[in-house]
């Protein structure tokens, strides 16, 4: 980013910290980025300040630079996946960029995905809905990267049991054997990424 946008961010910042405490609350960024054209729900923002910030939720003008950074970013790729050009991605764009993401999602999977992403339900993914899902698939990737403390790749049945009670799922190791043979769609005993990402869209909508 060139010094002129550094200081044109900075100024937007600063106007926006109504009462200069050096950072944004979720509501005041909200705001900040529509002006800037991002129009965010409630969920994605909470996604993308999550993503920049960690657990600490408060957006310093630095933090905020950095989160301008991505957006531009995402929005350069979401141009390029974007192949008719209408702003939007299709679900067959839609397929497209998940795969490009190196997220390798079965059908079945990519429609569910798909669903969540489009919560405006107009059959179309905008560029927040989009951008709100990506963070989402890194978020699933980052819990199912800690959950594999063996780090090959796929869950067996240990580690998913141990890491059930992160989801606060109270279950016996017979339960979690059976939970994970439910999603175990190629029948190797263990979950890998997409099959793992089936079992998390399964139980957010319980
Ligand atoms: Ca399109
Ligand atoms: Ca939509
Ligand atoms: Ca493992
Ligand atoms: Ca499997």
């Amino acid at each position: 980013m060139d010094e002129q946008s550094k200081q044109r961010y900075h100024d937007i910042f600063t106007q926006a910290d109504k009462r200069s405490r050096g950072f944004l609350y979720p509501q005041e960024l909200k705001m900040l980025l529509e002006t800037n054209g991002y129009s965010f729900h409630e969920e994605g923002l909470e996604n993308l300040v999550e993503h920049i910030c960690g657990e600490h939720k408060k957006v310093s003008f630095h933090k905020f630079l950095s989160m301008m950074n991505f957006l531009i970013e995402m929005h350069q790729l979401f141009l390029e996946l974007d192949e008719n050009g209408d702003e939007n991605l299709s679900k067959a764009e839609f397929a497209h960029a998940i795969k490009k993401m190196k997220f390798e999602l079965q059908k079945e999977q990519l429609d569910l995905m798909f669903q969540i992403t489009d919560t405006n339900r107009n059959g179309l993914a905008s560029f927040e809905e989009f951008v709100s899902t990506l963070l989402y698939l890194y978020n699933i990737k980052r819990v199912f990267e800690s959950a594999d403390t063996e780090g090959n790749g796929t869950l067996d049945t240990t580690e998913f049991y141990k890491f059930l009670p992160i989801l606060k799922i109270k279950a016996s190791k017979h339960d979690a054997q059976q939970a994970l043979s439910q999603f175990d769609l190629d029948n190797d005993g263990e979950l890998n990424f997409p099959e793992f990402v089936h079992f998390i869209f399964t139980i957010r909508d319980i």
